[in-house]
């Protein structure tokens, strides 16, 4: 029996705020409005202590924000008054105007983000990202994952995350993705919501159909024009009914999507196209007179690749170069051999190949390597070319890559 969860984080922005600010926990709080400036101003000011000693009320606060923009998200203290995401900043100072104002700090949040996921795939591998803030997990196959309709692994990524970063998160438990997203909402915020196929009648239809994802404000005013209000209202109607009001794909989908029916797989990360590394030189360096030294530095762009493709056990068949004239215009040329490869030899021979495509008259300040057309190693055959052909990346081979000799040229 497939049990999916869908994890989304509570108030994610502004909890991530409270974790630099302990002291404005429990406090309406909203995230919005200008750059840092708000709170360097603050750090200033109390640079003699630490930022969870600044007194509460030397924050910022709504009722004296002036600007324009709208709001980010809002502590649940602060949604208690009727503020919330995408609300304009002067509505929300009349409804709350006690509460705190702070900025996102984007790469903070990036941060929280990627540690709240490693956690997850620790205990649950099958993660698929859905954003900064939600995930769905493949709890089918994990330990645990089926017990009490997976309230118990829910309990233990919820208690895990929580332990390594002081954030709270929500999730919902269901037999698909489209019933997993509306169940992590039923229980906001720390809460765990179970959903069993037997459920859909009483916990599904009864919501507006607006709770369904890939139901957006077009459709849903069209529903309305059709007395459709509910989820049940949609359930209600044959597919034939839908599909001629809504069209074949659309109008079958929600048909489904209403009785809760969806197959979709969690999705895990995508496999990277491509790899690469590049240097910009200490000072820009000239095809010819510096020959020597721009022959090294590609043959060590070409055995890093390789090393990259090697450790993370990838193959590819599209070598290419990038270079960056000294006027910053910037070239690529790329080649795809007629077999996968991960080895050194194989992918200077090809990356020389290119370089005599480009213009070398003009000096270079950036110079890169690129493999791409991946495949993983193990999932392609292992080619013959690759292991007699590749000839050692002896020092004495490296001035002929940037002069387009006779011994290149036949290599590859
Ligand atoms: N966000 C945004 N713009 C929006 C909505 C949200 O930049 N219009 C950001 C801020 C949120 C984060 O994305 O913190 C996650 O969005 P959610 O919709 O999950 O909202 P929250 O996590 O803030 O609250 P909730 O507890 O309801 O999930
Ligand atoms: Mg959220």
């Amino acid at each position: 029996m497939r049990r999916i969860a869908h994890l989304d984080m509570d108030a994610f922005f502004a909890s991530v705020e409270l974790l630099r600010y302990p002291q404005l926990k429990g406090l309406p709080v909203v995230i919005g409005g200008g750059r840092r400036s708000v709170d360097d101003l603050l750090l200033r000011r109390f640079a003699d202590r630490p930022v969870s000693q600044i007194p509460v009320d030397a924050f910022p606060l709504l009722r004296d924000y002036v600007g324009r923009g709208v709001i980010t998200t809002a502590t649940y203290p602060a949604r208690q008054f009727g503020v919330g995401s995408a609300m304009g900043m002067m509505k929300a100072a009349r409804l709350c105007p006690q509460a705190i104002v702070l900025p996102v700090d984007f790469d903070e949040v990036r941060r929280y983000s990627r540690s709240f996921k490693s956690v997850i795939r620790e205990i649950a591998p099958v993660v698929e990202d859905r954003g900064v803030d939600e995930v769905y997990i493949d709890f089918t196959e994990v330990p645990g994952g089926q017990r009490e309709g997976g309230r118990v692994l829910a309990r233990l990524i919820q208690k895990s995350i929580f332990e390594a970063t002081g954030l709270t998160c929500s999730i919902g438990v269901a037999p698909n993705k489209l019933i997993a997203k509306m169940a992590s909402e039923f229980n906001k915020p720390n809460g765990i919501s179970i959903v069993h196929e037997a459920d859909v009648q009483a916990k599904i239809w009864p919501l507006p159909v607006r709770k369904i994802n890939g139901i957006g404000p077009k459709s849903e005013e069209k529903l309305h024009k059709l007395h459709l209000h509910t989820i049940g209202d949609i359930a209600a109607q044959s597919r034939e009914w839908l599909v001629d009001n809504f069209g074949q794909a659309y109008g079958a989908w929600m048909h489904d999507a209403a009785w809760g029916r969806d197959d979709r797989p969690v999705v895990t990360e995508s496999e990277p196209v491509s790899m690469s590394r590049e240097t910009t030189f200490d000072r820009d360096l000239h095809a010819v007179r510096d020959r020597a030294e721009l022959g090294a530095i590609f043959t060590d762009l070409c055995t890093r690749v390789a090393e990259d493709l090697r450790r993370k056990g990838y193959v590819g068949r599209t070598i290419g170069i990038k270079l960056r004239y000294d006027d910053f215009r910037t070239a690529t040329r790329d080649q795809t051999l007629d077999h996968y490869t991960a080895d050194p030899g194989t992918i200077r021979r090809a990356a020389g190949q290119c370089l005599k495509r480009v213009d070398l008259d003009q000096r270079l300040r950036l110079l890169g390597v690129r493999v791409g057309k991946l495949a993983k190693a193990d999932a392609v055959p292992a080619t013959a070319p690759e292991a007699p052909a590749a000839p050692p990346l002896a020092a004495e081979h490296t001035p002929d890559l940037f002069h387009g000799t006779q011994a290149a040229r036949d290599a590859g």
